[in-house]
């Protein structure tokens, strides 16, 4: 059994989904941010940096913090969703970690939460992120999944662009993203590992 520490952001939802795609039980712990949740003892114990996901496996006995790790090990102990070509698979899993969630990150913190507050700061992350769905547009020109075959990376990407609105991003104007969205969209395991650890809004559907 492993036990997820999560809430109802990107983060989270990557790795809930992923264990709704691997279709292994796991037991949900909330870890309400917006309550300081995750500065408790019991949690900061599994997760150092004070951040979620993270997860403890019963079963070999490890714990890890960092969404990327989480997904590395599952896929790698389930040794499913790395994909064909598996370093693909990790180059853009790494892609999103390194820039998809972080530049993403400050757009919601910027542009969503403090309009307003400082111009240099909307204008800088809202074009990069619009320089990020245009590299992931070019990439899904002549593919249905970053790395080829549906894996891990795709699963990292796809929550941050679930929230395009907050980005005021138009999907229209990044039709193979739009497109690559909705084919995950319909997945049955994303549509419940969204919702964990519990519903807030419907998938948002360009
Ligand atoms: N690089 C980390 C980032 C995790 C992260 O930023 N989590 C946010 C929610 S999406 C969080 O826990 N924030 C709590 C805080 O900032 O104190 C990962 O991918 O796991």
């Amino acid at each position: 059994m492993i036990d997820l520490y999560t809430w109802t952001t990107p983060n989270g939802r990557k790795v809930s989904i992923l264990l709704e795609e691997l279709g292994v039980p796991y037991k949900v712990h909330s870890i309400d941010i917006g309550k300081d949740e995750q500065f408790a003892p019991d949690f900061l114990a599994i997760s150092p940096n004070n951040r979620i996901p993270a997860i403890v496996d019963h079963e070999t006995g490890r714990s890890l913090m960092e969404s990327g790790a989480i997904m590395l090990y599952l896929a790698e102990k389930h040794d499913r969703f790395l994909g064909e070509d598996r370093w693909a698979t990790i180059e853009w899993l790494m892609w999103q970690m390194g820039g998809v969630g972080p530049m993403l990150g400050q757009v919601h913190h910027f542009v969503k939460y403090n309009p307003g507050k400082s111009a240099y700061a909307e204008e800088r992350y809202s074009k990069e992120a619009r320089r990020l769905y245009g590299v992931l547009d070019k990439r899904l020109t002549a593919r249905d999944f970053v790395a080829g075959e549906y894996s891990i990376a795709d699963m990292a990407i796809w929550p941050w662009i679930s929230r395009f609105e907050w980005q005021q991003i138009g999907l229209d104007d990044f039709p193979n993203v739009r497109d690559w969205y909705g084919r995950i969209a319909e997945r049955e395991a994303v549509q419940k590992g969204y919702d964990v650890p519990h519903h807030v809004t419907p998938i948002p559907l360009p």
